[in-house]
Formats: C-alpha cells, structure tokens, sequence
C-alpha cells in the first residue's frame, strides 16, 4: 500500500498545457458529447491524468488508453476504474471525493473520442517569447557584490513561482527572482557565472550572478511543458564551448532545443518523436527527461523517456548535427556522473534499471537490474570499503539503497553490478547525496506516508556501513508549525562540510531550509523567512556546476 501511494504522491502533477490552446474533435464515432463537455474533460485529463497516461493518451507510467483500446473495454470498465482505481496505481478519483460522477461520466465519454492535440511550439512561437533584458555588452565584466558565487544556493520555490538565492556563507536571502510557474531545476554555466531555471511550465530564466543583486538577463519558452535545462560544458578545443550553448528538453511538444548561452536565442530544435527501443513502435510523445553535459566531448547527454533511447547530442557543428542514438530501456527518468565523470548512470524507472553510458568511448557500458522505481536525482558518489568507488540510488518503491560499483579498473568484479544493498527507513525515497569530503551518505524519503519517516532524513557511516542508520528528525529541529513539512533534497555547500534540506509545506504555511554540520551531525541553522514559500530543490553553484555529487 504504502509504495502505490508514495508513488502516485510523485507523479500526481498536473500539466500546466490548457484546454482552450488544443485542437479537439467531437468525432461522430464516439458517444454523444457537446463541444462544451469535451473542453471541460479535457482539462479535467490535463490535469489529473496526463501525467501519467500521457497528453496524447499513448501511455507512459499509466496505461495507454488510446481508442482502439477504451473502446474495447467498454463505458461500464472505465467507469469502475477511474471510480475505484486499481491495485496497480490508478487513483480512485471516485470514492475518494475528488471527482464527481457528472465529472466521471463526463471523462469515460471523452476517452472514447479522439484526443485533442496541444499545438505544436517552433521556432516563431521561441523567438516570439525570447526577450533579452540586459544585452551582453551592457552586463558587469566582473562581480559587483561581496559574495561568493561558488556557495550560492539556487532555491526551488514550487508554489510561489520563484527562486531564491541564499548566500551560503551568511545563510542570507541575496535575492528572490520572479521566474514562473513551478520552476522544476536549476543548472549553471560552466563558468558558474549564469543560472539558468527551467518552469514546468517550458520557461528558461537566465540569471547573471555578477549582477548586484542577482538579475534575470533574459528568458524563453521553449514550450507548453518541460522540466531539463543544461549548459555546455566542454574545456577542450581550446575551451571555445565554456558558456557557449544551453539545452531545454521539453515534454511537450517532445522536442530539445540548443540555445546561445549568452542570450538564450534559440539555435536548434529537434523533435524526439519516433520508434520505442524495444517493440519499435512509433510514439508521437517521447518526452525529454534528464540532460547532462559531456566533459570528455563536446556533447549534451539527453535521456528520451518513452522511447527509451539515449541521445549523444554533438554540437560542434549545428549546422550539421551529429546524433548518435544509444538503446537503453524504458522509461528513463533522472541521473548523473560517477566520481570521474566519465560514466552517467541514469535510471529507467518502470523497466526498474539503471542504464551506464560511457561518455569517452559513447556507449551503452551497462543496463543493471535494481529493485522497484529507482529514483536517484543526480546520485551519490562515495568510496565503500569493502567494494570501492560506486554511486548510490534509493528508489520510490520500496526502503533499499541500491551501491553500484563503478570502478572497472581497480574493482573490476563490482564493476557495474549492484555491490551492496541497504535498507533505509521506508519507500518514498527522492535524493541521496554524499560528498568527496563527507564521511556520511544521506537519504530522503518525503513522499513516505509515515510522517515519521517522509518528515526525518536517514544518514549512513559510510565507513561502517553495517551498523544501520541514525534518524535526524529535521522538520522538528525546523519548528515551524502544522504543516505537511516533508523534508526534501540534501545538498552540500561549496566546501562539504554542512548539508541542507528542504522542509517542503504546504503554500499557506511555513517552510524552512534546515543546515546540518556534516561532521557532528547537529543542527547549524534555520533559514525562516515568510519568503520562502514551498521550498524544494536546492542547487550549490559550485558542486552543480563541477558534477560534485
Ligand atoms: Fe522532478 C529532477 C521530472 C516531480 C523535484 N525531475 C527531475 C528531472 C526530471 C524530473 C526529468 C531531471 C532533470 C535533469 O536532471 O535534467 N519530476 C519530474 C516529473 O515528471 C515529476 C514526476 C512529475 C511532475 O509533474 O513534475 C516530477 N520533482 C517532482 C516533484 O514533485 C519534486 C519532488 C518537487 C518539485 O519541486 O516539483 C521534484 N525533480 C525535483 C528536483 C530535481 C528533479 C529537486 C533535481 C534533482 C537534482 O539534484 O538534480
């Protein structure tokens, strides 16, 4: 029970594409249905259950529920289902209040027509969006504040639209920056001089960290939804690509496009649309998952989630584009480099793998089975006694910490096979983190429905592994009141001596951002401020920028 409803907490999201902005067809071949009633279902899909079957119904985590098969299954079947749910993860809309039975009858007419389609989103629709606020050659050409760049933290604030930036130094709020709906990650110029926010709603927001404070230099929308952004970060050649192109992957339309680092102008787009690694079928709606920048080539790493593929996405010559396509499985989700940053490691989480690409030699080094809903963010790189260097997943599915060895050399038996597997407090898990300098390996569960567990962190002694656990119960030391407080994302600061956490709210209530000493393991400070609303993701500049995980 426990891990269908922390899973179905992860992907419960809504999409942010509109109604109104589809093309829809009231076929003659479905049940009766006025225009008025497809629009209102429509938004209703939009928003409770695309994320998981898909805008176009093709299926993703959820099943596909395309014509030929809801027609099969019939009124009755449907209905039962989106009332009752079932055991495999299907909420039930119905007996738990949250949808009608007008709304329910209304939503089994519409899964018998056609679905709509949202808008395609090219080049017209970027360079209408794209605004340059402070052009190039008007911005500082050095810092113009007292801070230290490299241990800013970029701040997710979910439900207000915003980030934040904290002084990690100080612990001080240099800057809240409007930025748009539900901004999902933050990433920064090889230089670490530019942050670039990516919005689920397909928004970028470029922000110069020399500027006093911290200003937005320009934006784009990339378009109707997306949650990866990335930047070049190849040194070789001269170091001519250092800053040079930012990558967003969209979800919808299924696409990436290569942007001017300086501007964010957009180069290149490439659709993702196209055959599944293992039936080959075609799938209008390959969304883009995670993206890393290659250190060994000039190459962005962007992981296709239902089609299952891996692309290598050269960008020496935009004009002649070089894409190698990699197999791996179904559906990739988040990931990122071991210790040498050759190898990523990304999870494909309904095929339950964790996928390796070796980034000198370009290819699939290994496809590792690990146990239900691997879920490991950008991963954690630290050194086993027993095994060597290996980089660590939790999972969503169930309590294990997966140690995968990924050292071919030195420690070639564990090399790419699971070395280890610990228990922690319970499913729900999102992020681990460790750090070159750290002793400890942190792990969240705050999508756990103990609120024991999902509002307290797990740290392991990565030096006596065996001896279980210590619990550290962060949203108490946070002591802000009722609220959901689920404690989210470890992240160090600059020099691996302190982690932070997110205590995540509700958008009414208090939040806060918890720092612990990472060597005693006691409370360091409390960042409340009625400005930080529903806090998440946390981005050091230095380790995101340096793959330091
Ligand atoms: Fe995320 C990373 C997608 C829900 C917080 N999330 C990612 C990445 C993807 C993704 C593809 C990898 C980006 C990269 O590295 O380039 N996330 C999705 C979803 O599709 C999903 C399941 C549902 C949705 O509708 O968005 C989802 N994610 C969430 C949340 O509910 C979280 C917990 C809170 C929030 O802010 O929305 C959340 N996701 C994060 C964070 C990262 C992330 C903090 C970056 C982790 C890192 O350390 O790099």
């Amino acid at each position: 029970k426990g891990a269908t409803e922390t899973e179905l907490r992860y992907r419960g999201s809504p999409s942010p594409i509109k109604a109104e902005d589809t093309k829809q067809y009231v076929s003659t071949t479905g049940p009766k249905m006025t225009t008025e009633e497809y629009a209102h279902a429509t938004q209703l899909y939009f928003e409770r259950c695309a994320g998981c079957h898909g805008v176009l119904r093709k299926g993703a985590t959820g099943k596909p529920l395309t014509t030929d098969i809801t027609r099969e299954k019939g009124v009755d079947y449907l209905k039962a289902l989106i009332t009752y749910g079932s055991p495999a993860g299907m909420p039930n809309w119905g007996t738990s209040g949250e949808l009608s039975p007008a709304d329910i009858d209304e939503l089994t007419r519409f899964l018998l027509h056609e679905p709509p389609s949202p808008p395609e989103y090219g080049m017209k629709e970027m360079r209408k969006s794209w605004n340059v606020f402070v052009p190039v050659d008007k911005r500082p050409k050095k810092k113009m504040h007292k801070y230290n760049i490299e241990n800013f933290f970029s701040v997710t604030l979910r439900d207000s639209g915003e980030i934040a930036i904290i002084d990690g130094d100080s612990k001080k709020i240099v800057s809240i920056i409007k930025t748009g709906y539900a901004v999902h990650i933050s990433r920064f110029s090889a230089s670490g001089r530019y942050l670039f926010t990516i919005g689920r709603d397909a928004k970028i927001d470029m922000i110069d960290l020399y500027m006093n404070p911290p200003t937005r230099v320009a934006e784009i929308k990339v378009g109707l939804e997306a949650r990866s952004v990335e930047t070049s970060k190849y040194y070789g050649q001269g170091g001519k690509f250092v800053d040079k192109y930012a990558i967003a992957g969209s979800y919808w339309p299924p696409q990436y496009t290569i942007m001017d680092g300086d501007t964010l102008e957009p180069l290149k787009i490439v659709s993702t649309r196209g055959m599944t690694v293992d039936t080959q079928e075609y799938h209008p709606e390959p969304r883009v998952a995670a993206i890393v920048a290659s250190h060994e080539h000039p190459e962005f790493i962007v992981n296709i989630k239902e089609t299952g593929k891996i692309l290598l996405v050269n960008y020496s010559n935009l004009d002649s584009l070089q894409v190698q396509t990699i197999n791996a499985a179904r559906y990739l989700h988040d990931g990122g480099w071991d210790a040498s940053k050759r190898y990523f490691l990304t999870a494909a989480n309904k095929s339950d793998k964790i996928a390796v690409i070796d980034s000198k030699d370009r290819e699939l080094e290994a496809l590792i089975d690990v146990d239900k809903i691997p879920h490991p963010g950008r991963g954690a790189n630290l050194i086993d006694p027993e095994h060597g260097p290996v980089w660590v997943t939790s999972a969503l599915g169930n309590d294990k910490i997966t140690f995968l060895g990924t050292d071919p050399v030195k420690h070639k038996s564990k090399a790419w096979k699971v070395a280890r597997v610990l228990h922690g407090q319970g499913g729900g898990s999102l992020f681990v983190k460790s750090h070159p300098k750290s002793k400890n390996l942190w792990v969240d569960s705050p999508l756990n429905p103990d609120t024991g567990i999902s509002q307290s962190v797990a740290v392991f002694d990565v030096n006596n592994l065996d001896k279980g656990y210590e619990v550290l119960p962060i949203a108490k030391w946070a002591d802000i009141g009722e609220g959901p407080k689920r404690v989210v994302h470890p992240e160090y600061n600059q020099a691996g001596d302190e982690v932070w956490f997110s205590v995540w709210s509700g958008k009414e209530q208090q939040s806060a951002i918890v720092v612990v000493d990472d060597k005693t393991r006691k409370l360091k400070a409390v960042i409340k401020d009625p400005k930080l609303i529903t806090p998440t993701g946390k981005f050091n500049v230095y380790n995101t920028m340096n793959d330091v995980y």
